[in-house]
């Protein structure tokens, strides 16, 4: 846990003028009251300050406090890499004033007292309370990119349950909310979380009173998040101020906002390197006689086949052989853990949508998913639990979508499907298998993949001109 003490103890006034005439000082610096109180405050917070001296005890029988102040401070500016005066300088105090949470920075090791640790590497969990200030699916974002650093890693895997229990809890409360460690409102802390174990362990609580955003103005929920998840993991404080386990919160942009070095080191030392394991994994026989694909779509000037969790890209450019791209769908598509079933692009929009199982994804320009959604949401009856192909026809504005033996006619505008769908895929079709397993769009043509054959279909002259082996498409 993040222990939050209380930030300045009361100090009385006879202490200050005890103390101020004894501090180390700069010699042409004027230090002010309330500097020496911050001071003193935050040495005997982080920097375990002489008890001694936190007791009014007459000044005759402290030994040496501008000495044990000295050696304080030195520790304090050797920890955050400032030039070791001893002295209040001014960028001394200037980081002393930065708010802080927690863990005292001369016990910062990487981790906690006994290294605690997830045992299983799949970690649950939840968010139990909603912020107002954003939509709940920036929320979700948020966290999601913030767990994703710490998954890309180590070898950890992170799954989102709705309900019941889950290792990391994640919520938002103001003031008292029912642990040891109340919220002070506005600035100062910002979240807290527990360090990995039962019940309350791992969990996250962020600060209500914050103004959380997903943009500029306020505090980045997603930077906070990646910090606190951090410390769920059973990381504290680090000394790196490029590392997102420095205890104080700096605006990045996101783009820029990546793990340091030192996060990389902290978390691989308690988890070990991410698993090679789908890397090496083999790749399907894509040259197999009986080979076939599980969905195929153009993205950008890019074709993209898919099969089990692999994927191979080529070039629109010529209909002929040309170098292929290819691996594992979790180095382009890293959120998409499973193979995918179906997959459709709208050029127009820039936007990939990605099918497996009930489940789409939004991919932007191969690289992250954005959001994702229940195949539902397209209108398909209840029963549909999967679809085979999907295709965009721009020109129509229209996606078709093969499930079985039928396919359904999608109206992107008027978002809902055509009267009159399912139709039978033979009926329409009678030239293609009754199934088909994937299916895009090509230069005027659509391809449809059912097989070991590929079928090119022209859609102006609504009918098949070419079959070809469904793998010449990888230039077997
Ligand atoms: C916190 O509230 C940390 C959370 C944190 C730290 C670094 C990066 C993101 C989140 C509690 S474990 N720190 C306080 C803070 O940075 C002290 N407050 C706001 C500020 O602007 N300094
Ligand atoms: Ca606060
Ligand atoms: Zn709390
Ligand atoms: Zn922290």
């Amino acid at each position: 846990m993040e222990l939050l003490g209380l930030w300045i103890s009361v100090l009385g006034s006879l202490m200050f003028a005890e103390i101020s005439w004894t501090l180390p000082i700069d010699q042409d610096q004027q230090l002010r009251p309330e500097d020496l109180e911050l001071a003193e405050g935050y040495l005997r917070r982080f920097y375990n300050l002489d008890d001694r001296s936190r007791h009014r005890v007459p000044v005759r029988r402290i030994r040496s406090p501008p000495a044990v102040m000295e050696e304080k401070i030195r520790e304090m500016q050797n920890f955050f890499g400032l030039r070791e005066t001893g002295h209040l300088d001014s960028h001394t105090l200037e980081v002393m004033r930065e708010p802080r949470c927690g863990v005292p920075d001369v016990e910062n090791f990487s981790f906690y007292p006994g290294k605690p640790k997830w045992k299983n590497p799949t970690i649950t969990y939840m968010i139990a309370k909603y912020t107002p200030d954003m939509k709940r699916e920036d929320v979700e974002k948020s966290f999601r990119s913030a767990l994703k650093m710490w998954s890309d890693a180590a070898p950890l895997r992170f799954i989102k349950v709705n309900h019941g229990k889950a290792d990391i809890v994640l919520s938002f409360a103001r003031r008292t909310h029912g642990d040891f460690f109340p919220f002070d409102g506005p600035r100062g802390v910002l979240a807290h979380a527990f360090q990995p174990g039962e019940g309350m362990g791992g969990d996250v609580h962020f600060d209500e009173d914050e103004t959380w955003t997903a943009g500029r103005q306020g505090y980045s929920l997603f930077a906070v998040a990646a910090h606190e998840l951090g410390h769920s993991l059973g990381l504290t404080h680090s000394k790196d101020p490029s590392a997102i386990m420095y205890p104080n919160y700096r605006y990045r942009s996101s783009t820029q906002y990546s793990l340091s070095k030192d996060d990389v080191l902290g978390i691989q030392t308690l988890y070990g390197k991410p698993s090679k394991k789908e890397e090496t994994q083999q790749a399907p026989k894509k040259c197999d006689p009986n080979f076939s694909f599980d969905a195929a779509t153009v993205i950008g000037n890019v074709i993209v086949f898919f099969k089990n969790r692999y994927m191979w890209m080529r070039t629109t450019w010529t209909t002929y052989w040309n170098r292929l791209t290819e691996g594992h769908s979790s180095t382009y598509l890293p959120s998409i853990g499973s193979h995918v079933d179906a997959a459709y692009d709208i050029p127009a929009k820039g936007v990939a949508y990605i099918f497996t199982g009930h489940k789409y994804w939004v991919v932007e320009q191969l690289k992250m998913k954005s959001r994702s959604g229940s195949i539902h949401e397209y209108g398909f009856s209840s029963k549909i639990r999967q679809i085979d192909a999907a295709v965009h026809v721009s020109e129509y504005g229209k996606t078709f979508f093969f499930t079985g033996e039928f396919y359904y006619r999608y109206d992107e505008r008027k978002r809902r499907m055509d009267p009159g769908f399912p139709r039978l895929i033979q009926t329409d079709w009678p030239e293609i298998p009754r199934r088909v397993d994937a299916v895009f769009k090509l230069h005027g043509s659509i391809f449809l993949l059912s097989g070991i054959k590929s079928y090119q279909y022209d859609y102006r002259q609504k009918r098949v001109v070419k079959i070809i082996s469904a793998n010449s498409w990888l230039g077997c």
